[in-house]
């Protein structure tokens, strides 16, 4: 069957870009109920919710429906909808995605210093909870990090947390700044650690001893985008994404009760291969090996930070 081409609207696609992958199998694990997907993004409609005139790369649409659609497919519950940077500060698309999951979704904005209460008023009305500081020059042009204190210091006082997505090498310059925020802390995709470095290491060592800090929770997240072994070979001698297992187990070991699980879709900037969203739940298990550190990592943890009111 020929699968209809996915677009972005009035807008072109960054060449080579990665659709997300339509049709995907049934989910490998089976989540428990309550579940929540702490990392997923939409794109647009892109003619609806322009991409932004700064951004990066142009993906293929990622519309509200359609990851309302991967999730029941999967058991997904709950989710928290992460502003990309390819809609910049407009956070027009992710807050219609959250008001429109009627209570079952949280967001996470891109705000600037000069933001005012009213408007953060609004975004919390609608369920977001947290910005989002983002270190990555092929993602963004860095803010200055007064810039970013600012805006800590508007959100701490509406209980909100600032997600920060940083390279494994920055951390070492960036600790002093994070620690010093007033605000609780989510780490994306686990710092991005070079997995070819052993998770024993100094490297992956830093990061847990930042990690260990009062108030920082851990995304382990996008084994597909942090792995060099890649996904399964063929001839069945290799599982999806090994190299990445030791990593995110010794993190959700280290810290049962502050480790988060998202699904990243729609998986922008993906280059060699584009995962099969049913097949990548195998992950979990893998990385959280009994059923209490599993529960804590899809249902209690995530609804502790999210849904204080409403735990699962
Ligand atoms: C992710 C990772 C990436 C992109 C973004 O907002 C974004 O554009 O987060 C990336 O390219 O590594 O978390 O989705």
């Amino acid at each position: 069957m020929t699968k209809p081409p996915q677009t972005s609207g009035p807008f072109q696609k960054t060449p080579g870009w990665l659709d997300w992958y339509q049709n995907p199998s049934p989910s490998a694990f089976t989540l428990p109920p309550g579940t929540v997907d702490t990392h997923c993004h939409v794109f647009g409609p892109g003619a609806e919710f322009p991409y932004a005139p700064e951004r990066k790369y142009t993906p293929c649409d990622a519309s509200k429906d359609q990851l309302d659609s991967l999730h029941a497919h999967l058991g997904v519950a709950r989710r928290v909808v992460v502003q990309a940077t390819c809609h910049g500060a407009d956070n027009s698309a992710m807050v219609d995605a959250v008001r429109a999951a009627d209570g079952r979704a949280r967001g996470i904005a891109t705000v600037r210093p000069d933001v005012t209460d009213a408007e953060l008023a609004g975004l919390h009305a609608a369920g977001v909870r947290g910005v989002r500081f983002n270190f990555l020059k092929r993602l963004v042009n860095r803010s200055p990090k007064e810039d970013l204190a600012v805006i800590a210091r508007k959100i701490a006082p509406l209980g909100w947390h600032v997600v920060v997505y940083f390279e494994s090498q920055d951390l070492a310059e960036l600790a002093d700044f994070f620690t010093a925020l007033p605000t609780p802390l989510v780490v994306d995709h686990m710092g991005r650690p070079d997995v070819e470095l052993p998770p024993e290491g100094p490297e992956f060592a830093r990061f847990l001893r930042f990690a260990e800090r009062a108030d920082v929770w851990v995304k382990v997240t996008c084994p597909e985008r942090l792995s060099r072994t890649g996904p399964p070979a063929l001839d069945g001698e290799r599982e999806s994404y090994q190299d990445v297992v030791p990593h995110a187990r010794k993190v959700v070991e280290e810290f049962p009760d502050s480790v988060l699980w998202g699904t990243d879709w729609p998986h922008p900037n993906l280059t060699g291969h584009m995962p099969d969203d049913g097949l990548l739940t195998s992950w979990i298990p893998r990385i959280a090996v009994t059923d209490e550190s599993r529960r804590k990592l899809l249902v209690t943890n995530p609804a502790r930070l999210y849904w204080p009111d409403d735990p699962a």
